[in-house]
């Protein structure tokens, strides 16, 4: 038995590189078959969060889907990086932002509406992405999540909600867009930025909305990934959408660990996350991506899946993918959503209340200015490609949001 495993894990180690690549007469027709019923995932980032974001997530990389960033603001917009760009509302705003006004982000969106809906047909899951809070993510993202279902996507809305640091006004506006969004996707996603204080103390607001960006982008790029990239385990697209559809509130996080207990420590790490702030234990519904590196064991893989599974309602439909990233040598790192979960900040939406602004967690932000007069023009930031290169920007004081 022992050399029969010596000798499959050499194979796996020499296949690649030395069997020769043969061309049968099929394979050309195999290939176009292959791109014919593959998959159509959209990403798109509404808004200057939204965009930040499908920068960022180009940066990653991501593979085979389309990255689309949609904004009224044509300044910002250009400084995207994206496949496919939407100046939204060109008459209503000419190109000049929605002035942090929702109705006017809603009035550009339906303006925008028709060209939308050709670009859309043939969806097969759409994910949209933005920071609510301003005016035209929130107003424009409900929009074009309805576009989405006419054209017959599975919608899912991966937002943020503003840091109570921003103030109230934007927490009020952020929970009026998240009960509209929350009613035209099928699943919704909701990371409140204020949970990211409790991970990463003490932050300028600029970095903390470079966390919250990595956050959205590596939890949208994982989810994909499980369709779209070859791994140990993958998930059909059959599996995702049925998860995705009807999701209803979810959660995500994310877990490390490179300890040696890392599996455990690495789920561990996901259960205990502060990004995880609604109680599991009745999730319909979960997806686990696991990444790590080629060290990675079966045993592992179970473990990592066996208490997810047993922290979730029993009837719950799991599914799960697992990647070799060679980068990763000693590394566990989990990503979990969890869908179908009471989330509190759904909930307040959908009753229309507003969540506090507690002054405990405002004072963790270091706002430069906080009394400084607002200026309409907000998100013209550029992101730079690698995080490395981000650090000398300017810091965004309160004004500037
Ligand atoms: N992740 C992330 N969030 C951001 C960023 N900039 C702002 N935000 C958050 O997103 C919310 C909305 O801001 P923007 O995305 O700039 O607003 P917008 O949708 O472009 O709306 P208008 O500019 O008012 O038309 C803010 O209240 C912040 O909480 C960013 O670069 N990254
Ligand atoms: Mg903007």
């Amino acid at each position: 038995m022992k050399s029969i495993v010596r000798s499959a894990t050499r194979r796996v180690e020499e296949e690649v590189r030395e069997i020769p690549q043969k061309v049968s007469p099929e394979d050309s027709a195999l290939k176009d078959f292959v791109e014919r019923v593959k998959a159509r995932i959209v990403i798109m980032g509404v808004g200057g969060a939204g965009s930040n974001t499908i920068t960022r997530l180009n940066a990653i990389g991501v593979d085979s889907v389309e990255t689309v960033a949609a904004n009224t603001d044509a300044q910002h917009l250009l400084t995207t990086i994206a496949d496919r760009k939407f100046l939204l509302g060109k008459e209503l705003c000419g190109g000049n932002g929605s002035g942090g006004d929702p109705h006017i982000g809603e009035e550009a969106a339906r303006e925008s509406m028709e060209e939308l809906e050709q670009f859309l047909r043939g969806t097969d899951i759409l994910f949209i992405m933005a920071g609510l809070g301003g005016g035209t993510g929130t107003g424009a993202s409900p929009v074009i999540a309805e576009v989405g279902k006419r054209v017959g996507a599975v919608v899912v809305s991966v937002v943020t909600l503003p840091f109570s640091a921003e103030g109230s006004k934007k927490k009020e506006i952020a929970m009026k867009g998240l009960a509209k969004l929350a009613e035209s996707s099928d699943t919704i996603v909701v990371v409140n930025n204020d949970r990211i204080l409790d991970i990463a103390k003490e932050l300028p607001l600029h970095q903390a909305f470079f966390i919250s960006d990595e956050i959205v982008a590596r939890a949208v790029k994982g989810m994909v990934e499980l369709v779209m990239k070859p791994g140990l385990i993958n998930v059909d697209l059959a599996d995702l959408r049925n998860v995705l559809e009807n999701g209803g509130p979810a959660v995500l996080s994310f877990g490390e660990s490179d300890g040696e207990n890392r599996a455990i420590e690495a789920v561990e790490d996901a259960l205990g996350n502060p990004l995880l702030e609604a109680d599991i234990s009745g999730g319909k519904a979960a997806i686990i991506n696991i990444t790590s590196g080629p060290d990675f064991s079966l045993e592992e893989m179970e473990q990592i899946v066996e208490t997810i599974v047993g922290s979730l309602d029993p009837t719950a439909n799991v599914i799960w993918g697992a990647r070799i990233d060679e980068s990763l040598k000693g590394v566990v790192q989990v990503l979990l959503v969890v869908t179908g979960v009471a989330s509190p900040s759904v909930e307040a939406a959908l009753q229309g209340e507003v969540t506090e602004v507690t002054a405990e967690r405002a004072t963790r932000v270091r706002v430069e200015r906080p009394t400084a007069p607002r200026r309409v023009v907000s998100d013209r930031r550029t992101v730079p490609l690698a995080r490395e290169v981000r650090e000398p920007e300017r810091d965004l004081g309160l004004d500037e949001l």
